[in-house]
């Protein structure tokens, strides 16, 4: 009997260890604590966004790096700390393309004024992300609050947890696998490829030295495509200023244009194209253009609200940073 009670214990403490991290965070987390909080940064998200719809591009993607490292603790934001110094995830070669930390910091100026030291950046961020992509009339999702923020930022270890865009099929698996994502996810995440641009070298390999050989272009792109790249963008292997859309001709529209060119071979990176690669993917993809638009919002939401539950940090881990660049002295 005894022994029962235990196991049931045991099992009982197990899966509420598995489930915490979810069950923590809570929709309108701060209903008590700081009513407007949600409200102020829609405001500022209508306010700023119509001007330059482009960041939503790049909050959406600052939301996924940030949660791939260390999970969803604004850690991307840190610009010191002691043990890294000025060597913070946001030096790392990833993450030398995102822009827009200045919103962030301005949200947080107006949340701070209503209510000091009570919300914090990594809810921030989910937040913003979220309505920036709505504004700009993509998907809504539900985004519960109550994360708290990191202490830690190690430009190493973003490099270690981001995917890159010469992923091969397995090692995106991997790297999904290791943050709680399964395939469907793999699919679904990658779909925000249907906005916002790339800079050359997330992909000049694949038109100038494919598998290290100078010259091969990656038979797995179209040539066509290729040709016109090289011709008109990424003109040599060393450009590196030039950005390209990721989706072209609906570059700022959340659509499931992605996945069509997906399927003509014109997916921009490698790690796109592999999604192509395997049966799985290839069937989600085929299935997600039978459905309707509707459909994807719905499917690309649940994983969404699955990414930005990563590890969080809840209860009294972490603390609430008085600003996004800096953890508390
Ligand atoms: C599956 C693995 C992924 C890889 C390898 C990858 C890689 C990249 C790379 C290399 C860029 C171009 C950056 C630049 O050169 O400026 C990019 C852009 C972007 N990524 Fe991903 N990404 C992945 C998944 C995701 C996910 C899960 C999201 C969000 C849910 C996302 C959202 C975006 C967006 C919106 C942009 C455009 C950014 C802008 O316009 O500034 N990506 N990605
Ligand atoms: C933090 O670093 C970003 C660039 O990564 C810079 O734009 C910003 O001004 C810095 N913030 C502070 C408060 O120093
Ligand atoms: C950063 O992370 C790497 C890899 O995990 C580790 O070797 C290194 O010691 C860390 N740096 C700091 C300053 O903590
Ligand atoms: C980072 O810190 C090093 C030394 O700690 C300093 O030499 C360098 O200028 C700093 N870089 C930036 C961008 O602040
Ligand atoms: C995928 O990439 C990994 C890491 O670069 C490599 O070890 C593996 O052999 C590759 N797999 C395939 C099927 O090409
Ligand atoms: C081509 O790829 C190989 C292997 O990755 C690399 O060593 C070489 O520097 C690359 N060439 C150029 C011009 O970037
Ligand atoms: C582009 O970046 C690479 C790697 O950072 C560098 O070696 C190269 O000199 C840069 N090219 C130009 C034209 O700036
Ligand atoms: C946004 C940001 O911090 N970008 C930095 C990325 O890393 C490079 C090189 O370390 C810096 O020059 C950028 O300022």
């Amino acid at each position: 009997m005894q022994t029962l009670i235990y196991f049931l214990f045991v099992v009982m403490a197990l899966s509420g260890v598995i489930s915490s991290s979810q069950a923590d965070l809570k929709l309108n987390y701060y209903a008590e604590t700081c009513p407007k909080a949600e409200k102020i940064v829609l405001d500022y998200v209508h306010e700023h966004i119509p001007n330059a719809p482009t960041l939503a591009a790049t909050f959406i993607r600052m939301h996924f790096h940030d949660c791939f490292v260390r999970g969803c603790d604004a850690s991307v934001l840190l610009n010191f700390t002691s043990s890294s110094g000025n060597q913070t995830e946001k030096t790392a070669v990833p993450n030398q393309t995102l822009r827009g930390f200045g919103f962030i910091d301005s949200v947080k100026s107006l949340i701070e004024a209503e209510c000091p030291g009570v919300v914090s950046c990594a809810d921030i961020i989910a937040l913003v992300a979220r309505d920036s992509i709505v504004v700009t009339g993509g998907p809504y999702w539900k985004v519960p609050t109550g994360r708290r923020d990191g202490t830690i930022s190690n430009a190493s270890e973003a490099l270690a947890n981001i995917p890159a865009p010469n992923f091969n099929f397995s090692a995106l698996q991997t790297s999904f696998v290791n943050k709680g994502l399964d395939l469907k996810d793999l699919v679904l995440l990658s779909g925000a490829h249907t906005i916002g641009i790339a800079h050359c070298p997330a992909f000049t390999s694949r038109l100038y030295n494919f598998s290290g050989i100078p010259g091969k272009e990656d038979p797995s792109l179209d040539s066509e495509y290729a040709e016109n790249l090289k011709e008109k963008k990424c003109k040599s292997i060393n450009d590196n200023t030039t950005i390209v859309e990721m989706d072209p001709g609906s570059f700022r529209t959340f659509d499931l244009s992605y996945y069509s060119l997906l399927l003509k071979r014109r997916g921009l990176f490698e790690s796109d194209s592999a999604l192509t690669k395997n049966s799985i993917t290839l069937s989600y993809i085929k299935k997600l253009l039978q459905g309707s638009l509707q459909d994807f919002f719905q499917e690309f939401a649940l994983s969404m609200e699955k990414m930005g539950s990563i590890q969080v940090l809840t209860g009294s881990a972490g603390e609430i940073r008085k600003h996004c660049a800096f953890v508390n002295s």
